[in-house]
């Protein structure tokens, strides 16, 4: 079973051949390079268990690879280097997803396109694919690689994956990016249904069947597993609570997040399918015949970014419905940041991605986009073939889209959004992000000082609501629009009355903080808010 201590093969310097013959390392011995916990005996990263490196026992050669490792991918491939490609995982599914499915499911061709992903974690994408799918289900596994420069990633991965019968490699003749790369998977896909991975994940017993059942089910349904986290440090495999289930939402920046189900969770049916209005985009099962009616991808989006919404806009405004499904679990490996980039433009490019969607999906409320992104115009093309597309098809307005599929996100056009600027001290409020105390700051209309108040009451932004429990600051957290610690009313005084603690908000006397305190007659509590037409 042991394959040896990998230090002993580490002891070389960093040729070229050397950095090879470390990702191959895995080839070389045949599986059988598990790593053992010395203490209890168990492989490394068992059942999803986080594995813990003590860095100050490290050679030199070991802090090399550490360090490299980290660079390359932004995330410790160290670690993944010593799990096992086989590694088991928790079951983490409620007990009622262990049905059993009819045998007419769909089958399924798994697209996942890579560039310079780490092998290690690349092959345990692929056999957690094959080792936890009925093998009938999985027609081929297409492997896209996006013009990786890596040696690992060429002859020795398609030597590899030959033994594995029905896994192929293709490859783009010049980095194309992610959407186009997908576009040419799904060119060479033979099955009727396509399944999209990211190239570092695992997937979970199960993880199959539903999202094919639900496909077979209606063809215009698009189904996206649960998404738990596989930790970029330590790759502990994150568990899931069935108590607390998101779904894909989007800010008015145009950016991915999860948002809170929109109906209060069902206790007695926890594996029900959730409308989500969006998906992350990585991880989810089409039917091909609907991807290509909706016009796939928007070809024209290049190397990351905006697609996710531009399909998720898509799949609901143009006949489809797309959903979680809580039976079907994958893990992904959430980096630190990106180590891909795209000649080093890669702000530039998400803009032009995220103006094409804005322009041919959101009708007006594009404004509400270009206001709060902040995003300067760029040349981002020709959209009129987008928009013929969406003529052709008989599209919803992003209005229907709005009210029947995010009616919690909703903003009418004429909300008011603005800063909150305090009367005795010319700052503003300021929400970075969820879960840290409201600051004050210059007045200067950045996304996080824009604030609106929904018609429940919270004062809202692109970040979350403004929330008080108690504690000597207000906080941003996500909106649950349910009033309660995210009730405000603003009174004719012009102060900000929060209901539940009967406080107000005050500003701090030097400005530099925002605090909850009882009400009195200072202007120090009273705000000028975003007025209409502002
Ligand atoms: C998320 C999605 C990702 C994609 C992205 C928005 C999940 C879990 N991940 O970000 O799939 O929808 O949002 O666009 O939902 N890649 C290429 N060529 C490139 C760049 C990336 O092939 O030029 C590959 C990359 O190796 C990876 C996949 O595309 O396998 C997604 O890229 P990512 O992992 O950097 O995206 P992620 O997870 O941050
Ligand atoms: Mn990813």
């Amino acid at each position: 079973m042991l394959g040896g201590d990998k230090t002993a093969e580490n002891q070389a310097s960093q040729s070229p051949e050397e950095i090879l013959r470390q990702d191959l390392l895995y080839l070389h011995v045949n599986h059988s390079l598990q790593f053992f916990d010395k203490p209890s005996g168990e492989y490394m990263g068992r059942n999803g268990r986080r594995v813990n490196v003590d860095k100050t026992k490290f050679s030199k050669e070991e802090q090399n690879e550490f360090t490299r490792g980290w660079s390359l991918n932004k995330f410790n491939q160290y670690v993944s280097d010593r799990i096992p490609m086989h590694r088991n995982l928790p079951d983490m599914r409620h007990r009622s997803c262990k049905k059993s499915f009819g045998e007419d499911l769909p089958q399924t061709s798994v697209i996942i396109c890579f560039v310079n992903e780490a092998m290690s974690v690349l092959l345990r994408t692929i056999h957690s694919v094959l080792d936890r799918s009925p093998s009938h289900l999985v027609r081929e596994i297409i492997l896209v690689d996006d013009f990786s420069d890596l040696p690992h990633l060429k002859q020795p991965l398609e030597d590899y994956v030959a033994r594995l019968g029905k896994v192929r490699v293709i490859r783009t003749e010049k980095r194309e990016g992610l959407i186009r790369a997908r576009l040419l998977g799904y060119s060479h896909a033979k099955a009727e249904t396509l399944t999209f991975l990211d190239s570092h994940v695992e997937v979970t017993d199960g993880w199959l069947e539903p999202l094919l059942d639900r496909v077979g089910q209606n063809w215009t349904n698009v189904v996206t597993p649960l998404i738990t986290s596989i930790n970029n440090a330590d790759f502990h495999f994150g568990r899931w609570s069935h108590n607390n289930i998101y779904v894909g939402g989007f800010a008015w920046n145009l950016l991915f997040i999860w948002d809170l189900f929109e109906n209060p969770f069902d206790a007695n049916n926890q594996i029900q399918p959730l409308r989500s209005p969006t998906m992350a985009g990585g991880l989810f099962t089409i039917h091909k015949d609907f991807f290509t009616r909706i016009g796939t991808y928007d070809p024209s989006l290049d190397f990351w970014g905006g697609e996710n919404l531009e399909l998720s806009f898509k799949i609901w405004m143009c006949g489809g419905s797309l959903e979680v499904l809580p039976c079907s679990i994958v893990g992904h490996i959430f980096r630190q940041s990106s180590p891909i980039t795209w000649e080093g433009k890669s702000f530039r490019v998400l803009s032009k991605n995220l103006i094409r969607v804005a322009e041919v999906w959101m009708d007006d409320y594009k404004d509400i986009f270009y206001r709060i992104s902040g995003r300067k115009p760029v040349d981002y093309g020709d959209v009129s073939e987008r928009k013929a597309l969406r003529d052709r098809l008989k599209c919803h307005s992003f209005e229907w889209y709005l009210r029947n599929v995010y009616p919690f996100r909703y903003i009418p056009a004429s909300t008011p959004i603005g800063v909150i600027q305090n009367k005795a001290v010319p700052k503003c409020i300021l929400g970075l992000t969820k879960g840290k105390a409201i600051a004050a700051s210059s007045c200067d209309s950045n996304r996080f000082q824009l604030f609106w108040l929904s018609q429940d009451s919270s004062i809202q932004s692109d970040i979350g609501c403004v929330d008080y429990s108690g504690q000597k600051q207000p906080v941003m957290l996500t909106c649950h629009h349910k009033r309660g610690n995210q009730e405000w009313q603003l009174r004719k005084d012009g102060s900000l009355y929060h209901v539940v603690s009967a406080k107000c908000m005050e500003m701090s006397v030097g400005g530099g903080s925002v605090e909850m305190l009882p009400c009195r007659d200072i202007e120090r509590q009273k705000w000028i808010l975003p007025k209409r037409g502002s």
